[in-house]
């Protein structure tokens, strides 16, 4: 078997002290924290598409790494090369699952039925591949907004030729899924959403979005899937305007149309952020209804507008969000890398790095969070913040066990009431800095 990375060596943890640039420093996968090993806290996956298939090319400019592994771009045997160089890659990195979409992993033929035909010879390939491992699949999906055909979404398309299609590529998707023993579906709504609500029907659009929801539901189970299907919100980016915003709206979105038992959230940090909101509270919205499945580990950047997909590197931001996921009690899904190496960094070397990089800051995210959690100050803080509910009249407040009238004469017994506590934020802040510089 050729070896694709024969200069990079198996990455190994040598500890914070180490200057080896192709070891973790922080991602230990044996180490114990609150209960479970990091590994088993960290499931990290690989993203087909960015590691595998991007090569940089940008609206200015064409690639700068080479993608190929030695095979000619745009056919099976190229197909099998990323395969064969991605299990090298994940095992060098002791990665143990992979995301995909379907035209990741075959180039699209112009004819459907080649296309499902070359899916299930390189699924056929996978396959061997995982059970040689033990390398699993996390999620997959259907790339439904590359193929001009989806110009106007998939679900949310004016033609309904174009939507018997998508409902084709989510079938063959989720036949691919099932097949590989992936743990959840993902719907990123890719084009579902408009340009201009002058040509739009937003009401007609979105049933039909639900309606193929409800499709890959029904067939879904019917072949065997159990795990979760995902929407992954983002609000911009293709279009102008994307229906599953973020977290609350694409939850809302699911309890109208009664999907949310099957649906939870994958939750990707650069969406959140071009959302106007935090990666922690998206994540929070999610976990606190119950629907916090998987996370699309990256990050943006707070200069730029769009989704940059960079690894992640803040730590202060993967330490808020492994805080959320460990207060939820874990993920049912996995941390896939959707980020992708700066263009100039073109280099295998640079493949492993950006891993390096994304896994130390989610490991130092994973340790810092949990310092803070054993650390106790803010949770002590916020249970003493809401203590007057559990007063007389706040536990008939939260209880329901009072009307407007009789909360009413409270108050105006009262006359005036005290000012709510401080809110004590830049205390709470300076505790953040101690756990995490000591
Ligand atoms: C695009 C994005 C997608 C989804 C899968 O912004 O995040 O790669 O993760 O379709
Ligand atoms: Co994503």
């Amino acid at each position: 078997m050729k070896e694709f990375f024969s200069r990079i060596p198996t990455i190994k943890y040598e500890g914070p002290k180490t200057t080896n640039p192709f070891a973790f420093k922080y991602y230990d996968p044996n180490r114990v924290i609150m209960g479970k090993t990091m590994e088993e806290h960290l499931p990290f996956a690989m993203a087909w598409w960015h590691n595998l298939c991007a090569a940089g090319t940008d609206m200015f400019g064409r690639d700068t790494a080479d993608k190929s592994f030695g095979a000619e771009k745009g056919t099976m045997e190229h197909a099998k090369a990323k395969v064969d160089a991605g299990f090298e890659f994940m095992q060098k990195l002791g990665i143990k699952y992979f995301c995909f979409h379907d035209v990741d992993i075959v180039p699209e033929a112009d004819d459907i039925n080649e296309t499902n035909r070359r899916l299930d010879e390189i699924s056929d390939y996978i396959l061997e591949k995982m059970n040689a491992t033990g390398i699993k699949c996390l999620w997959g999906t259907a790339n439904m907004f590359s193929n001009p055909r989806f110009m106007n979404g998939a679900g949310s398309t004016n033609s309904a030729d174009v939507f018997c299609f998508a409902a084709a590529q989510v079938k063959k998707a989720l036949d691919i899924t099932v097949k590989l023993g992936g743990k959840g579906y993902v719907f990123w709504g890719g084009r579902e959403g408009y340009e201009t609500l002058l040509n739009t029907d937003v009401k007609f659009e979105q049933e039909n979005i639900a309606r193929l929801m409800h499709l890959a539901v029904d067939y879904g189970r019917k072949i065997g899937f159990t795990g979760d299907f995902y929407i992954e919100p983002k609000p911009k980016e293709p279009m102008k305007h994307q229906y599953d915003f973020d977290a609350a709206t694409a939850i809302g979105f699911l309890r109208y149309y009664g999907l949310d038992k099957d649906f939870k959230m994958n939750i990707e940090a650069n969406h959140a952020t071009l959302a106007g909101h935090t990666f922690q509270h998206d994540l929070r919205i999610s976990a606190i209804n119950g629907m916090l499945g998987s996370i699309d580990a990256n990050q943006g950047d707070y200069l730029l507008g769009w989704d940059t997909d960079e690894f992640p590197f803040n730590v202060y931001e993967t330490t808020m969000c492994m805080y959320e996921v460990l207060k939820a009690g874990g993920l049912t899904g996995g941390f896939n890398f959707d980020a992708k190496n700066r263009r100039p960094s073109y280099t295998a070397e640079d493949m492993f790095h950006a891993f390096i990089l994304g896994m130390d800051t989610f490991a130092l995210g994973l340790i810092k969070a949990a310092e803070l959690i054993e650390d106790g100050r803010i949770d002590g803080f916020i249970a003493e913040r809401y203590a007057s509910f559990g007063g007389e009249i706040g536990k008939k407040i939260r209880s329901g066990e009072t009307t407007l009238e009789e909360l009413s004469d409270y108050a105006c017994k009262l006359g005036a009431p005290e000012l709510p506590g401080s809110g004590r934020q830049e205390y709470l802040e300076s505790i953040v800095n101690n756990v995490m510089f000591g």
